[in-house]
């Protein structure tokens, strides 16, 4: 038995949606440990340096890093390997590696893409996440929004989409990929269903979560997904 297993994590962190996910959607007893944006590296010192979230600590005390893993990891341990045995491993290891290789980027120019909308993410994120005092204002007003509005920027101007049209790309190649199916697992959702739900829900607490909902198809796939949360 031991200790209720913990997950260290950011409410708007992409990655930890994605884990968050899988441990929803078995329905686990699962403390969530919002750590401070700014102190990530310190509060996550203790899982061999990683200094990344999520962080994963089972009942027995043994740590979990990096999302794709961590994910295989809970499946394994949690869920007889159900996920990972679904329909062929290569497909499913190819499309892990499309949605952490392609999707992750496609993130952050849509939060950060235009001034406007780093400007919006950037007070949203002050308001949803842990803070001190301080840093929370340090965070809203400095240098975050500017760096990342510069990074995000560079890459739309690289891609030459619109971040919408990107999104918009990946959920129909996501999407088609399914056949006639409702989730890339088949009747059920697996391992790459819960990589791309995670990416897409984390912009769910953001206004530009409204440019994905005209896509119907990812649209139709994402309520189903929400439906298998417990
Ligand atoms: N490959 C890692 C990436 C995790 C990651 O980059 N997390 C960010 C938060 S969204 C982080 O902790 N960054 C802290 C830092 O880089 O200092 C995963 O999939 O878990």
């Amino acid at each position: 038995m031991g200790q209720t297993p913990t997950l260290h994590m950011l409410y708007t962190c992409p990655f930890c949606w994605k884990v968050r996910s899988v441990i929803e959607h078995l329905g686990m007893d699962v403390n969530y440990v919002s750590v401070n944006g700014m102190k990530i590296k310190k509060t996550v010192a203790f899982a061999d340096n990683w200094g990344r979230v999520p962080v994963f600590t089972d009942e027995n005390g043994k740590h979990f890093v990096d999302s794709t893993p961590l994910m295989k990891h809970i499946d394994a341990a949690y869920n007889d390997g159900k996920m990972a045995a679904m329909g062929e491993s290569t497909r499913q290891e190819t499309w892990l590696d499309w949605a952490d290789a392609k999707v992750s980027k496609a993130t952050v120019p849509i939060l950060y893409g235009s001034l406007g909308a780093a400007f919006k993410t950037t007070m949203r994120i002050s308001k949803l996440e842990k803070f001190g005092f301080f840093s929370k204002r340090l965070y809203a007003w400095a240098g975050f929004p500017i760096m990342w509005g510069i990074i995000a920027r560079k890459r739309v101007k690289k891609d030459g989409r619109t971040p919408k049209k990107l999104w918009h790309d990946l959920l129909t190649e996501f999407t088609d990929e399914h056949g006639d199916k409702p989730f890339f697992g088949g009747s059920e959702p697996d391992l790459v269903d819960f990589s791309m739900f995670g990416y897409t829900r984390s912009i769910s607490p953001f206004s530009q979560f409204a440019l994905l909902e005209d896509h119907e198809k990812g649209m139709a796939w994402y309520r189903r997904m929400e439906a298998t949360l417990q």
